[in-house]
């Protein structure tokens, strides 16, 4: 396997980073997830705008163009032949010394990593995932920013620590309100009234990519979406539960904290939109080859 790092594709076993990155020391970086479906690389642009809006707000130089970073992207996926890929775009802060300063760090590292990733068994795609609330609460906006995807996930993975300890595989974290906001490493939707609710993203859930996707595609195909609160009552009462996200794709969920959700099996609109997507999926994005 070949890795990308900072300008060279590099064998696995040489893909090395200093143990004083401060990325390794503090969880000071960045880092996308973006998917390759058939050899077409599904919302590059996207992806990659998330990722320079996510350095600018931790005043982190991204040391190359978009347009350089899309190009080592596709150099990285050509040199290990794949197709279908998961794509780990890394930017950390660089080699400093022991102590916050980040002035000290003069040359961010650029990894990028193509592989491939099942989140989840195929039975759990077509049964529907049974999920928690748990007690560690989404990290609020005014401390660290849920929209910047820093290399600092201890928020998600404790909350996924606890869902895990409990005999799940996923954890619904609340915001410090007690409000819905997402899961671990996904958007949480939820219908109700035929109506499609997600938690905006002020409330700290991370504006996902697929997330968006679905609500675009939703809309097209006449359904009506809003971005709105969910309390955990709405949550127990929906007519149908499903997580999206560029890693787990669409979950559909069929029980939270023991209330079966719907007749506690996928939903009509959450089979409709698995589809749709996988569709666009295929046709849509950036040709690789
Ligand atoms: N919420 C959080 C907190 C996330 O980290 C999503 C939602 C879904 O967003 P997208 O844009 O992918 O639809 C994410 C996604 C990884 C990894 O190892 C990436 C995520 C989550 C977990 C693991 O690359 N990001």
């Amino acid at each position: 396997m070949k890795v990308y790092l900072n300008g060279e594709l590099v064998d696995k076993e040489s893909a090395l980073i200093s143990v004083f990155d401060h990325g390794y020391l503090y969880g000071d970086g960045v880092f996308e997830g973006i998917r390759a479906y058939n050899g077409i690389i599904f919302k590059l642009r996207e992806h990659l705008d998330r990722l320079y809006r996510s350095a600018h707000m931790i005043m982190l130089e991204i040391p190359l163009a978009k347009v350089k970073m899309q190009e080592a992207i596709i150099a990285t996926m050509k040199a290990n032949n794949l197709k279908d890929a998961y794509i780990r775009v890394v930017v950390s802060r660089g080699e400093g010394d022991l102590g916050l300063d980040p002035r000290k760090c003069k040359n961010p590292n650029v990894v990028i990593i193509t592989d491939k990733i099942v989140l989840y068994p195929q039975e759990l795609y077509e049964k529907g995932m049974e999920i928690i609330t748990v007690p560690t609460r989404r990290n609020i906006p005014e401390a660290i920013n849920p929209q910047i995807k820093s290399l600092n996930y201890l928020n998600n993975i404790l909350a996924k620590i606890e869902a895990i300890n409990s005999g799940y595989q996923e954890a619904v974290m609340l915001n410090h309100d007690g409000l819905v906001v997402e899961c671990t490493g996904d958007n949480i939707f939820i219908l109700k009234e035929n109506v499609l609710f997600t938690p905006p993203a002020y409330l700290g859930a991370l504006k996902g990519i697929t997330r968006d996707t679905v609500i675009e595609l939703a809309r097209k195909k006449g359904i009506e979406v809003k971005e709105d609160v969910i309390t955990r009552y709405d949550l127990y009462n929906a007519q149908e539960c499903f997580l999206t996200g560029t890693a787990a794709e669409i979950v559909p969920v069929v029980k939270i904290d023991g209330r079966v959700i719907g007749n506690g099996k996928p939903g009509k609109i959450t089979l409709q939109l698995i589809e749709d997507f996988r569709e666009l999926t295929i046709r849509d994005g950036v040709a690789v080859y």
